[in-house]
């Protein structure tokens, strides 16, 4: 399908998704996110997709939710329309795997989006921020909360009450990025970690995603009863039985996704 706001490309079993509205730093407007929305859900349920990659330009993943379509809005324009909100919540709820592959500028809901991903790898040119504060707002799509569980009170705190941006290799330090690859390198770097996801079987990398999830959302002996309950359930899948017996016969494994 075709969307004016972002690209979609099929790599073999990776969608690649790339934002864009290069004109305004890949500026996250209603349109963007709808395309967005859509794709998701088109890319969901189409069982050729095994993993999802996420990504802007070499300037910007993108550089905020659009300030100008957002600075005239009144308090009940936001509350009575739910501003933006459904189309957001979509990528936190993809059931497949998505990996953001930030370079340039991820700022305020850029950054808030790649947070949203399963893991970022980062360009070596990526800065993240969470500049809001500097124009008079907060973070409004997770930034507070996820930024925090990835970086610390003290770090999140600083960059959200200040606006300071950290480059990537102080985000690595502080966890926010999985690795940092050269810029050049990123997409290719990406897909392949993608392709090797979407190798895998299918079930097990949604119940593996599933199940890291829940550590935000539950205590640790919730959590860990969760995993148990999981790991017993892989043993249901015939994928299962293919992996350990191709350990055992010393030959790759032919998952089924079943
Ligand atoms: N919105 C609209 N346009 C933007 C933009 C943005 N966030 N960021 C950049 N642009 C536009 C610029 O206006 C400029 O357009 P023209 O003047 O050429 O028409 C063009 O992109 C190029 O930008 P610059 O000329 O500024 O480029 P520089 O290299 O000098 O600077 C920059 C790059 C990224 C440092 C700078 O553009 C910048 O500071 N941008 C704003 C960053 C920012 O403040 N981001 C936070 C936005 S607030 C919610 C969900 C999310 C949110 C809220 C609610 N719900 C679900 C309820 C999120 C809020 C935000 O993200």
């Amino acid at each position: 399908m075709a969307y004016e706001n972002i690209h979609v490309e099929m790599l073999g079993t990776v969608a690649v998704i790339t934002l864009n509205r290069p004109q305004a730093m890949n500026a996250l407007n209603a349109a963007l996110m709808a395309d967005l929305k859509a794709a998701l859900d088109d890319l969901e349920g189409n069982p050729e997709v095994g993993a999802i990659v996420l990504t802007g330009n070499e300037k910007a993943f993108a550089a905020g939710a659009d300030i100008k379509e957002m600075q005239n809005k009144s308090f009940v324009d936001n509350y009575n329309g739910n501003f933006i909100t459904k189309d957001w919540e979509r990528l936190e709820q993809c059931r497949k795997p998505v990996i953001a592959a930030v370079a340039g500028y991820a700022l305020g809901g850029g950054c808030e989006v790649a947070m949203m991903c399963d893991f970022i790898l980062a360009a070596n040119t990526a800065k993240f921020g969470q500049p809001e504060i500097r124009l008079g707002i907060i973070p409004g799509s997770g930034g507070t909360q996820r930024l925090t569980r990835f970086v610390g009170k003290s770090k999140a705190m600083e960059m959200v009450l200040t606006g300071r941006m950290m480059d990537a290799e102080e985000a690595e330090r502080a966890g926010l990025v999985s690795r940092i690859v050269p810029a050049e390198k990123l997409i290719e770097e990406a897909v392949k970690v993608a392709t090797e996801i979407a190798a895998l079987s299918r079930p097990a990398v949604m119940m593996a995603k599933e199940t890291v999830n829940r550590a935000y959302e539950t205590t640790l002996a919730e959590g860990v009863h969760f995993e148990r309950r999981m790991f017993y359930a892989t043993f249901a899948l015939s994928d299962q039985k293919e992996g350990m017996a191709a350990f055992a016969e010393k030959r790759k494994p032919r998952f089924k996704n079943c």
